[in-house]
């Protein structure tokens, strides 16, 4: 099931007004060409694209009616909303994420998001939009003095939609699980932007990156940018000449334009390229983007840098100075590791455990499993369900044990980082570095809050909040690709809190999209409600490997074409390194039996078969 999900970044929380906001959102297929390479197939709104940014004040009262405007024949083709950083409270079906909130929209219905702007304080296919939120009319309450204010989305552009790179990522012919390469850097949603700047002026600049995959690093040419926002939270000000913006993270920055007219300068995107698994030569690692004193003035080329040094969002200081808070209640403890499932596909866990969507929403679980709720086994074996009690402070360790880089997103809170490891170091071979609560730096005073913050590779971070948001939470990769692949956990917090409340009851609306998906709106994970704890029937991941394949050695190779009286057969072989392709043949030839094959040809999906000498081999016939 490919769950199609509509973006929605907040960027600044914050005070009152009380109206209402009414949005009326069709989806529907368009064809854009955003990085001037190509047209590709785009998701529209209302037959437009990009999708409109969208504007309210804190304490509006916001209706988003959004219709699932695709084709009927489509049944896959399935819509929600994906709020991020916005608190949703009381109002937790409305937060999104399918399965977990919610159920999915289906082509024709329209689900209505009907939440208030809190207080306190396919996404790749362009289906995303920015979500401003002014701190009073005219956002008065901004603490720091402006002139103007613009917005700049920042993402990466895919050449393919993401159903067809989606089909090539999870499948075992990519058995390392190498990410789809982009193929531009996008910024408003084209290339070569011209932002037209008057002298002597403060700009307020909202950076948000809506991209999928890859953070960037962003930098104006002798300009330099003074951050005083991140993810919603208000900072005391740090002054930069570089940022580090992970997709799902925002930051507001202040930019004081110089006085001359004469020149123009350079807008600077680049790649983090140590995500990328492969680098193709016509890959263009940096994009740049121009900032216009004077249009009869010549654009000035690529501004280059000497050094990728950029502010290290960990020693922000909050605005609102709150302090460390205090030692946890509850601890939670993940292992991140990337591995292939027996299917031969390559999958993301936490503590071994991949998500698997139940069969019915967590929320719809916890609403319904009566004194249960409290038990995590009723959110079922692998949705990896944690049960917060109300007001308890929570901490979570990850530990990294993958080499890649993970911006982690907590839905429902922003989080104090309090630990982010920098001690290990790649170039001297080292083990990944967990987290050692015997022994760790000092926590800061007034630790960093934010709701997206990246991991970095084997090293390990540590984050804090206060459980006093009742509501089903995701904390997830915000790399959709990581996403994919399983990696999240499911908070259920406060469980009485949100069956006690009747804010957090099941709209009509709701249940409808429940009926309509025929998805069941009671029970545990697996829509027992005799019993709660009888998970029987429960969605669960594929197989591990069998032992006996050291994870290191378990590299696939797949053969296509293995022509002639059978037709077209595709195999992998797992446990078998360092031979020729012809010897492979052999080899293959004599570890499985025509009988064997054959069976292969006549499954529709990929079977498993154990040859006689334990090697397992995989095939998919076509
Ligand atoms: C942007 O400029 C590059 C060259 O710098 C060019 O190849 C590309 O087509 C331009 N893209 C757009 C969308 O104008
Ligand atoms: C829906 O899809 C079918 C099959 O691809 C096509 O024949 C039909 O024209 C489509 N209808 C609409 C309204 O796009
Ligand atoms: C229900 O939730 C709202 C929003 O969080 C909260 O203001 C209210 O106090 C809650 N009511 C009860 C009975 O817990
Ligand atoms: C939105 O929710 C509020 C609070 O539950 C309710 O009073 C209002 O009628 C709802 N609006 C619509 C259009 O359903
Ligand atoms: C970028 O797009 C937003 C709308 O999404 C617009 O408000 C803003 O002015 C644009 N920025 C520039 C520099 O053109
Ligand atoms: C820029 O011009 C303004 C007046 O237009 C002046 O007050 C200011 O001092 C000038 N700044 C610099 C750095 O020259
Ligand atoms: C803009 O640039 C042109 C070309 O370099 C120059 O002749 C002109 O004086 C500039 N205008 C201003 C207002 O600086
Ligand atoms: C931009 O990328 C090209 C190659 O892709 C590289 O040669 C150049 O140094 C990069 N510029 C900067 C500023 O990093
Ligand atoms: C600004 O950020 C740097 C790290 O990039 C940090 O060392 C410094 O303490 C910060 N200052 C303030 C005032 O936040
Ligand atoms: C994950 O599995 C490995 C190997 O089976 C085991 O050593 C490890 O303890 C498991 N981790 C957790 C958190 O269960
Ligand atoms: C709806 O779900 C039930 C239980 O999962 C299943 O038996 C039934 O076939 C489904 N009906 C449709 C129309 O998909
Ligand atoms: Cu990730």
């Amino acid at each position: 099931m490919i769950y199609q999900y509509l973006l929605l970044l907040l960027h600044l929380i914050l005070l009152t007004s009380a109206k209402t906001v009414e949005y009326h959102w069709t989806t529907g297929r368009g064809y854009a060409n955003v990085d001037g390479i190509a047209e590709r197939p785009v998701i529209t709104c209302n037959g437009q694209f990009p999708w409109p940014a969208i504007r309210v004040t804190k304490g509006d009262n916001v209706l988003i009616y959004l219709t699932n405007g695709f084709n009927e024949s489509e049944k896959t083709r399935t819509t929600t909303l994906h709020m991020h950083g916005l608190f949703q409270q009381g109002t937790n079906q409305m937060d999104g994420p399918p399965m977990v909130n919610a159920c999915p929209i289906q082509p024709g219905d329209t689900m209505l998001y009907n939440f208030t702007v809190d207080s306190n304080g396919q996404y790749e296919d362009g289906f995303r939009a920015l979500f401003v939120v002014d701190d009073g009319e005219n956002n008065e309450n901004f603490p720091y003095d402006y002139d103007e204010e613009v917005i700049l989305s920042l993402g990466e552009w895919y050449g393919e939609t993401v159903d067809v790179l989606t089909n090539s990522f999870m499948s075992l012919y990519n058995p390392t699980g190498a990410e789809p390469i982009p193929q531009n850097l996008i910024l408003n949603n084209t290339r070569n932007l011209t932002w037209e700047v008057q002298p002597d002026t403060t700009y307020l600049l909202r950076i948000g990156n809506f991209g999928g995959f890859v953070s960037q690093y962003f930098w104006i040419e002798d300009h330099d940018m003074t951050v005083v926002e991140v993810d919603g939270i208000y900072t005391e000000k740090n002054t930069t000449d570089m940022l580090y913006i992970t997709v799902g993270q925002r930051y507001s920055v202040l930019i004081h334009t110089k006085n001359q007219t004469s020149q123009n300068f350079a807008i600077m995107q680049k790649f983090d390229d140590t995500m990328l698994d492969t680098i193709p030569n016509d890959l263009e690692l940096n994009a740049t983007s121009y900032m216009t004193y004077n249009s009869s003035a010549p654009q000035p080329s690529q501004n280059m840098v000497d050094e990728l040094e950029f502010l290290d969002d960990f020693y922000l200081v909050p605005y609102n100075k709150m302090e460390l808070l205090d030692d946890p209640d509850y601890v939670i403890t993940l292992d991140v590791k990337m591995d292939n499932l027996i299917d031969g596909k390559n999958y993301a866990f936490f503590n071994n455990i991949t998500y698997v969507a139940p069969k019915v929403p967590t929320l719809m679980t916890a609403l319904t499993a009566g004194d249960d709720a409290s038990n995590a086994l009723v959110y079922g074996s692998n949705t990896n369900t944690f049960v917060l009690q109300k007001d308890e402070i929570i901490e979570i360790v990850l530990n990294n044990q993958d080499t890649g880089v993970h911006p982690f997103h907590l839905h429902g809170h922003v989080f104090q980082t309090i630990i982010r490891d920098r001690s290990y170091d790649a170039d001297e071979g080292e083990d990944p570095v967990s987290f050692d609560p015997d022994n760790h730096a000092d926590y800061p005073e007034y630790p960093m809050q934010r709701d997206t913050i990246y991991l970095r590779p084997q090293s390990n971070f540590v984050i804090r909040f206060k459980a006093d948001n009742p509501g089903v939470w995701f904390f997830h990769c915000h790399i959709e690709w990581h996403l994919l692949q399983g990696l999240a956990i499911v908070l259920v917090e406060d469980p009485e809190g949100i069956q006690g409340n009747s804010t957090q009851q099941l709209t009509a609306n709701s249940l409808e999209m429940c009926k309509n998906s025929n998805i069941s709106t009671k029970g545990n994970a697996a829509g027992n409600f005799d019993n709660f704890l009888d998970l029987t029937g429960e969605n669960v991941q594929i197989k591990n490997v069998p032992g006996g394949f050291t994870k290191k050695g378990i590299i696939a190779m797949v053969f296509s074409c293995i022509a002639g009286i059978l037709g077209l057969v595709t195999i992998s072989i797992y446990g078998m390194m360092d031979m020729s392709s012809e010897q492979e043949m052999e080899e293959i030839k004599e570890l499985i039996s025509e009988d064997q094959l054959e069976d292969i040809m006549d499954e529709e999906h990929s079977d498993i078969i154990t040859s006689k000498d334990g090697v397992i081999i995989q095939g998919t016939s076509k």
